[in-house]
């Protein structure tokens, strides 16, 4: 069995059972209470699921297994003469709880390579498309293309996958969809945007360096973008769309290729990891309405206020948990000053940096005026020629299966149970208010 596997299950054996033990002395406690108002808002600050790869704190940010961003830059193995962290070593983190040697990486690294090659009826599939399909359409459609390749499903389908092994039969398949996804993002790219010449993968660089080749991009720079952008976006813990969705489909057992394909799904919203796109697209129709490449603070100011005039949300600003800048934009804004200071368009990112969150924060009922991660990445792109904002959800979701697959591996190893929480209608809602009832549902 590979080294990775054993690690994982001796982990996940050993949390098992001291969950085991912890719901035997504790399973009864009472650890909140639920407001009316909660089922109707989107059950904010509501702790209802369990998430072992991350946890995000309102004000510090996503943790790793208790490392925050800035410590996994410095911790996590790097390319060879890199400075950031190879998102292979997230992955193992997340995974095995410890942080990976540089041995480990590049053995988890040569996996990938092997275990990479896409069957041709995949992109075969997307070709079908027009090509004026978003990219994440086409994108999830090559992942649900792939789904016949699924160890899950075939074992499960064959009758001989008991319920004690569907955690490996979710392990191989999470192995294969990983080092699988990059071909299938980058051929989408290739197909919609540099006229269907996909590049041949190269079998000497790392998960995310090989992901930046094959999209045509070969500068170093470019490589090292791709691997603190595959890093920051991986996980953001489980109650956020993609990963809640991921867990939910995977929890009626559906398999790893049908349950990432759903997350991917919801990270294609607006308020969700659309918004990369919708960022950029923004700041191009101010630039486009300001007549200028260079708005002043005082402009964006004016922009600002009419974006909110015409009942729109300024995109890449607020979060449903944090209350503070997101670390993910302060390190990509580190990497901006580190390699691109003079940049007109990042120094328009940061410019609005600036003057939003005084804005929003005078409205009195934004929760927090912060910028998240997606107030940033779109412009770094943008430096390195990638200007195609539609396609900035994609490397999104390349990054988004690290965490949310790695977390129905644990979902698995720890046998959780199909999700199937209580609804209720109004009508049960006002019988219950007027006491015509006992419990509300009754
Ligand atoms: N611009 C304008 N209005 C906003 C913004 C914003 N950036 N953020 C929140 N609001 C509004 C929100 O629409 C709501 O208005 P109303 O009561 O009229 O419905 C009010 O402020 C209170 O919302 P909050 O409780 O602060 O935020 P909530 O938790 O509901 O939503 C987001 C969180 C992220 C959906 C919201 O802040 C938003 O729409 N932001 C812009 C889109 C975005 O950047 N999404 C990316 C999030 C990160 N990701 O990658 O997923
Ligand atoms: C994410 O990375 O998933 C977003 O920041 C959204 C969230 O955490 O709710």
């Amino acid at each position: 069995m590979d080294k990775l596997k054993v690690a994982f299950k001796s982990h996940a054996d050993q949390l098992a059972e001291e969950i085991k033990g912890i719901l035997k002395e504790h399973g009864e406690t009472v650890i909140g209470e639920v407001r009316l108002a909660q089922i109707y808002q989107g059950m904010r600050g509501m702790t209802a699921l369990v998430s072992e790869t991350s946890l995000l704190d309102s004000q510090d940010g996503i943790r790793f297994r208790r490392r925050t961003i800035t410590e996994l830059r410095e911790l996590l193995p790097k390319a060879k003469n890199g400075s950031e962290p190879l998102p292979e070593g997230l992955f193992y983190l997340m995974l095995v709880g410890e942080i990976p040697t540089e041995e480990d990486v590049e053995h988890l690294s040569s996996v990938l390579q092997r275990r990479s090659h896409v069957p041709t009826y995949v992109f075969e599939t997307m070709r079908a498309l027009p090509k004026d399909t978003h990219p994440m359409t086409m994108f999830v459609v090559g992942v649900m293309a792939l789904q016949g390749e699924s160890h899950f499903a075939k074992e499960y389908a064959a009758g001989t996958l008991a319920k004690k092994d569907y955690w490996e039969a979710t392990f191989e398949d999470t192995l294969d969809l990983i080092a699988r996804i990059p071909h299938i993002a980058a051929y989408v790219y290739r197909r919609k945007y540099k006229q269907g010449k996909a590049l041949q993968p190269d079998g000497l660089l790392d998960w995310a360096g090989n992901f930046a080749h094959m999209l045509g991009y070969e500068s170093e720079e470019f490589k090292e973008l791709m691997r603190l952008y595959m890093v920051i976006h991986a996980d953001h813990e489980g109650g956020n769309v993609s990963a809640h969705t991921t867990h939910l489909v995977g929890s009626a057992l559906s398999d790893p290729y049908l349950s990432y394909a759903a997350g991917m799904n919801g990270l294609a919203g607006p308020l969700h990891g659309l918004a990369n796109q919708e960022v950029i697209k923004w700041i191009y129709d101010m630039q486009e309405d300001l007549k200028t490449e260079t708005p002043t603070a005082a402009q964006i100011e004016e922009y600002v206020k009419k974006t909110l005039s015409e009942g729109k949300v300024v995109p890449g600003y607020g979060h449903a948990v944090l209350r503070k800048t997101d670390p993910r934009f302060t390190a990509q804004m580190d990497f901006g000053k580190k390699h691109m200071p003079a940049d007109p368009l990042v120094n328009t990112v940061w410019q609005i940096y600036e003057t939003v969150p005084p804005i929003l924060q005078s409205l009195g009922k934004i929760k927090n005026p912060w910028p998240n991660v997606d107030a940033h990445s779109g412009a770094l792109l943008v430096h390195y020629g990638m200007v195609e904002y539609e396609y900035y959800t994609v490397l999104f979701a390349v990054s988004r299966a690290l965490g949310v697959l790695s977390s129905l591996c644990w979902d698995r190893a720890l046998g959780m149970p199909l999700e199937r929480p209580k609804s209720v209608t109004t009508a049960a809602v006002k019988r219950w208010l007027n006491k015509e009832v006992k419990e509300l549902g009754d």
